[in-house]
């Protein structure tokens, strides 16, 4: 089974080892897909492949149960051997073209873009869809700066009207509307939901601010 991107994504969740254990993987990823994520990746940065495998293989059913793309943080060979719907990849993992051959014409690339000339290259480059960011610094992603909300604006319009552009790095509830009002149509937000005590009940209120 493949599961296609939705129509028009809001909110694209990261069921991500910096902050998830192990043993909780597979039901901090059921709770952001019971709060309405649409989009559910898996991170793992530093985690042993089998791990990764083994969480993948958890997950992607419960993905599929609710036709939600599954998305495996790179790894292209580990995704097509899984039938993930998707591969993401960052500016220092190669070339689309290259990943395009190992997964094939159906999969998902996602690509990580951090200015506006990324994102433009990421388009031609025939990505499906974009990570734009980050827009504030996050402990997700230590060390890499923060972008702002300048050019979220003409990004949408240049880029984002041909792909999904998911804008992400420290988005939480209290930023939120100025990171709309910049032109942001589409989300990613990993530690404010992946901290939250009610992982479910957080991203559903997420989700109701965006819709
Ligand atoms: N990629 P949080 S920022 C995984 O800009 C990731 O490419 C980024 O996590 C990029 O919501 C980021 O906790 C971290 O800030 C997002």
């Amino acid at each position: 089974m493949t599961v296609s991107l939705p129509s028009d994504p809001q909110l694209y969740g990261i069921v991500d080892f910096g902050y998830v254990s192990e043993d909780a993987i597979e039901r901090v990823a059921a709770d952001l897909l019971t709060g309405g994520v649409e989009i559910l990746q898996l991170r793992a940065k530093g985690i042993p492949l089998e791990t990764v495998r083994a969480a993948a293989k958890k997950i992607i059913p419960l993905c599929h149960s609710l036709c939600v793309p599954f998305i495996l943080n790179d790894y292209p060979d580990m995704a097509l051997e899984l039938g993930a719907d998707g591969v993401h990849i960052g500016q220092d993992d190669g070339a689309i073209a290259d990943v395009r051959k190992v997964v094939g014409g159906e999969m998902l690339i996602g690509r990580s873009t951090h200015s506006l000339a990324q994102a433009k290259q990421a388009l031609e480059d025939g990505a499906d869809y974009i990570g734009f960011g980050p827009l504030f610094p996050t402990p997700t992603k230590k060390g890499r700066p923060a972008i702002g909300l300048d050019e979220v604006s003409k990004m949408e319009a240049e880029v984002g009207k041909y792909l999904p552009a998911f804008c992400i790095g420290g988005i939480k509830p209290d930023n939120l509307n100025i990171v709309l009002a910049a032109g942001a149509r589409r989300v990613v937000v990993v530690s404010h939901l992946l901290l939250a005590d009610d992982v479910a009940s957080a991203t559903a209120a997420l989700m109701r601010r965006l819709e």
